[in-house]
């Protein structure tokens, strides 16, 4: 066989091998989340998005430098678990992954973002709350959602000037969202004049939570927060029904899923619930992500849960930044990723300011009637 043939073949076979050709740039981009443990119908929500996203750029093709780019996804599980985040970090950066979205939890977030700064790797977290994560100084660390401070004030105001709530009990989960989202919320409170009767914790794993709501239902609270996830606001709320404790329950993004009803076990009552989602989405974006909502449907079989559409987004503005600085080299893309503006995604345009916060960030608040999340407003 003359060698120009052989080429052929051996580029062929390559080809059927993996759909990769030799001249292919195979560019891999990390997700961790929390895949196992209480809160994995959140971490797959997240790592949909992220599939989603690269299955996308891989059929529409994106060349990068001139060169055709094979995205692979390299998925792993931290389990909400900060060791287990940070091994998961450590595996992607073994792996010389290209960029990283994630981590879900701010607890996983923000640990494993100095490993990735030590790195260069660019990391987006489409999920991680807590203030402290972009505040570090780490230039490889962005953020695609509004942060506590914005989310837990605002919910503090609310408490008091929408909901009237006039004696407010306060518990949080003790993990750097929980207890961050609750002390924002409180401050949001008192800022309005409102006042906090209780301040109680639990922990991220707890399922009874007597203790403490007998001691909250002495005071006779109107409206009580939790600052924690889903899968303890569930229970809480079942046991609240129990105590009969009939305040109106807040909490942020943590708790805001499509799955709180059910972990609730049908204890809602219509309206008693209000969280807010630490993104929005208004005007000409409402379409887009209606259609980003069915296709996931279509492709997974099930609803979003929460962030599926910010790490869509997040894989994407990467890629962007990518095509731009005409290379997959951390060191090459990452001003181009710091410097996105503009960039019109499924959540909204999309810009960072000089922290790798997102600029202008919305909040979405929302009620549940009917064991289904209505939105209620979309705040700035
Ligand atoms: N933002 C709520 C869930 C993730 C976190 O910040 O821990």
């Amino acid at each position: 066989m003359q060698l120009k043939a052989k080429l052929i073949a051996a580029s062929a076979a390559l080809i059927l091998a993996g759909g990769v050709s030799a001249q292919d740039l195979v560019v891999r981009i990390g997700h961790v989340g929390p895949t196992s443990g209480a809160i994995a119908h959140l971490g797959k929500d997240n790592e949909n998005g992220a599939r989603m996203a690269i299955e996308e750029l891989n059929a529409k093709g994106v060349t990068i430098g001139g060169r055709k780019a094979k995205f692979e996804l390299l998925a792993e599980d931290d389990a909400a678990d900060p060791k287990q985040g940070t091994a998961a970090a450590q595996k992607l950066i073994d792996s010389k992954v290209n960029g990283v979205v994630g981590h879900l939890n701010s607890g996983t977030t923000i640990p494993a973002s100095k490993l990735y700064f030590d790195a260069g790797i660019p990391q987006i977290s489409p999920s991680a709350t807590n203030p402290r994560y972009t505040r570090q100084g780490y230039k490889t660390a962005f953020r695609l959602v509004a942060d506590d401070v914005h989310l837990g004030g605002t919910l503090g105001r609310y408490a008091v000037e929408t909901l009237k709530g006039q004696r407010i009990a306060v518990i949080d989960d003790r993990t750097a969202y929980g207890q961050g989202v609750a002390d924002e919320f409180e401050k949001g409170v008192k800022s309005k004049g409102g006042s906090v009767v209780a301040r109680e914790f639990t922990n991220d794993k707890a399922t009874d939570f007597t203790a403490i709501l007998t001691s909250i239902k002495g005071k006779n609270p109107d409206v009580v927060f939790f600052g924690g996830m889903d899968a303890v606001a569930g229970p809480m709320l079942r046991q609240m029904k129990q105590l009969g404790i009939n305040a109106k329950f807040m909490g942020g993004d943590g708790i805001c899923s499509g799955e709180l009803p059910k972990l609730a076990a049908g204890t809602l009552a219509d309206g008693q619930v209000i969280c807010a989602e630490a993104g929005g989405v208004e005007g000409e974006f409402k379409a887009s992500m209606d259609k980003f909502k069915a296709d996931y449907k279509k492709r997974f079989g099930i609803d979003v849960q929460l962030y599926a559409p910010y790490v869509y987004d997040a894989v994407n503005v990467m890629v962007a930044a990518m095509v731009k600085a005409g290379s997959a080299d951390p060191a090459k893309y990452l001003p181009e990723l710091a410097k996105t503006s503009g960039y019109k995604g499924v959540t909204g345009t999309i810009a960072f300011d000089e922290k790798g916060d997102l600029k202008n960030g919305a909040l979405t608040l929302f009620t549940y009637k009917g064991g289904k999340r209505e939105q209620l407003a979309v705040v700035r």
